[in-house]
C-alpha cells in the first residue's frame, strides 16, 4: 500500500529530505498521490516537514501499535504476521470470532481503544484510548476443548516474561488468568474458542495489558495497576507488544510440540496463587482452602480444611485470596 511505502522510505532517511520527485519516481505516481499519503500520515500522529524544493523530512513517529511501527521488533514466524490495527473497537475479542473463520492461524488484532472490552463472565475491561495493549490471537491449533482452554497459561507466562524484558518488574500468575505486579492486576486474559466436543474449529486469546495507564476507575484503584505506574516510567508499547507476541509464539511451540508440562512448571515457578490460602467463589457458594497444585490440565488443586482435596477448572469459578485480591 502506497502510505505504508512512503513510510518505509522516510523511516529508512529520518530527518533526511526526501524529494518529492524522488517518492513519485520511486512509487510511480502522480504528486497528488504522493501529497494526499503524507497528508494522512501526519493526521495519523507522524510529525513530517515538508520544504517546498527540498521535499519530506520524517520527524517523529506517534505511540501506535500499527504493523509498521511494531514489525521492526517482531521477530515470529506466523503469530502477528497477518495483523490487523483499529484506532478503536468494540472489543478486539468480538472482532476477532467475526473474522476467525476465513482469517490465518496467527492472526493479530490489536486496537488502541475498546470501547466494549470484556473480561470473563460478561465482566467489563476498561482499555483505555493509547495507554494499554489490548489484542487478540487468532490460533487453529490442533486440539481438545480442554487442551485449548491451557492456552490461557501459555499466554500468561509469555506475558509475565515480556514484562521482565521490558521493565525488569517481577510479576506472578494469579491463577487463571490474571497477571500481577505489586498485589494488583497489571493485566487479563480472555481465552475463547469455538468448538466441537472433541474439535476446536478455532481460539483467541485476548490479552488486555495496563502498559501506560495514569488512572483507573474509581472501584478498580485498589486492585489494578500499570507497567507506567509501577515502574515509574513510560513504557515502549511497541516493543512490548512485538516481545509478547515473541515469546508467545515461543511457548505455544514448545506446548503444541511437548505437551503442558514445560507450561506447567513454568506457571507453577509464576504462580502467586499455590502456597496460600484461596476463597474459591463459584455460582451457588463459597469456600476456603489452601492451594496446593496446578495439575497436568491446568486445574488449580486445593485443600479443604477436612483435609479432602478440590479440582478446580477455570472458567467456572473465582479465586481471591483470603487477605485481598491476590
Ligand atoms: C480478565 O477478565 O481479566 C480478562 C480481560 C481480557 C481483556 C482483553 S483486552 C483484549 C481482548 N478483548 C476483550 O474484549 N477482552 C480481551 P476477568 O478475570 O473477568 O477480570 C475482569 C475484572 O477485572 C473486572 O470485573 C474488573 O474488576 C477488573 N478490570 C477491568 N478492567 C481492568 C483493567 N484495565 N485493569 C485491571 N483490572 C481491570
Amino acid at each position: 500500500m502506497l502510505k505504508n511505502n512512503i513510510l518505509q522510505l522516510l523511516k529508512n532517511n529520518k530527518n533526511k529530505y526526501i524529494s518529492g520527485q524522488d517518492l513519485c519516481d520511486t512509487f510511480n505516481v502522480s504528486r497528488t498521490a504522493i501529497w494526499k499519503c503524507i497528508k494522512e500520515l501526519k493526521s495519523d500522529g507522524y510529525i513530517i516537514e515538508s520544504q517546498h524544493k527540498t521535499g519530506y523530512m520524517l520527524i517523529s513517529e506517534p505511540d501506535i501499535l500499527s504493523y509498521i511501527e511494531i514489525y521492526p521488533y517482531l521477530k515470529t514466524k506466523f503469530i502477528g504476521r497477518n495483523y490487523i490495527h483499529f484506532e478503536s473497537i468494540t472489543s478486539t475479542n468480538d472482532y476477532a470470532k467475526e473474522i476467525a473463520f476465513k482469517c490465518d492461524n496467527g492472526t493479530v488484532i490489536v486496537s488502541e481503544e475498546q470501547t466494549s472490552g470484556r473480561g470473563r463472565l460478561g465482566r467489563s475491561w476498561v482499555s483505555n484510548k493509547g495507554e494499554g495493549i489490548w489484542m487478540s490471537i487468532i490460533l487453529k491449533p490442533d486440539l481438545n476443548p480442554q487442551e485449548a482452554v491451557k492456552l490461557t497459561q501459555v499466554a500468561a507466562v509469555a506475558v509475565v516474561d515480556s514484562i521482565k524484558d521490558a521493565t525488569g518488574l517481577s510479576s506472578g500468575i494469579k491463577w487463571p488468568n490474571d497477571i500481577i505486579v505489586d498485589r494488583k492486576k497489571v493485566c487479563g486474559i480472555l481465552t475463547e474458542m469455538n468448538a466441537e466436543l472433541d474439535k476446536v474449529y478455532y481460539v483467541v486469546v485476548g490479552i488486555g495489558l495496563n502498559a501506560n495507564v495514569t488512572t483507573f476507575p474509581k472501584d478498580l484503584n485498589d486492585k489494578a495497576t500499570s507497567l507506567l505506574i509501577s515502574a515509574g516510567k513510560k513504557i515502549d508499547r511497541k516493543q512490548l507488544t512485538a516481545s509478547i507476541l515473541n515469546n508467545f509464539e515461543k511457548y505455544y511451540g514448545v506446548y503444541l510440540s511437548k505437551g503442558f508440562s514445560y507450561i506447567r512448571t513454568m506457571c507453577i515457578k509464576y504462580s502467586l496463587t499455590l502456597n496460600s490460602d484461596v476463597r474459591i467463589i463459584s455460582n451457588n457458594h463459597e469456600y476456603i482452602g489452601h492451594a496446593i497444585d496446578i495439575d497436568d490440565d491446568g486445574n488449580l488443586i486445593v485443600e479443604l480444611k477436612n483435609g479432602d482435596r478440590k479440582t478446580i477448572m477455570s472458567g467456572d469459578v473465582s479465586v481471591r485470596g483470603i487477605l485481598g485480591y491476590v
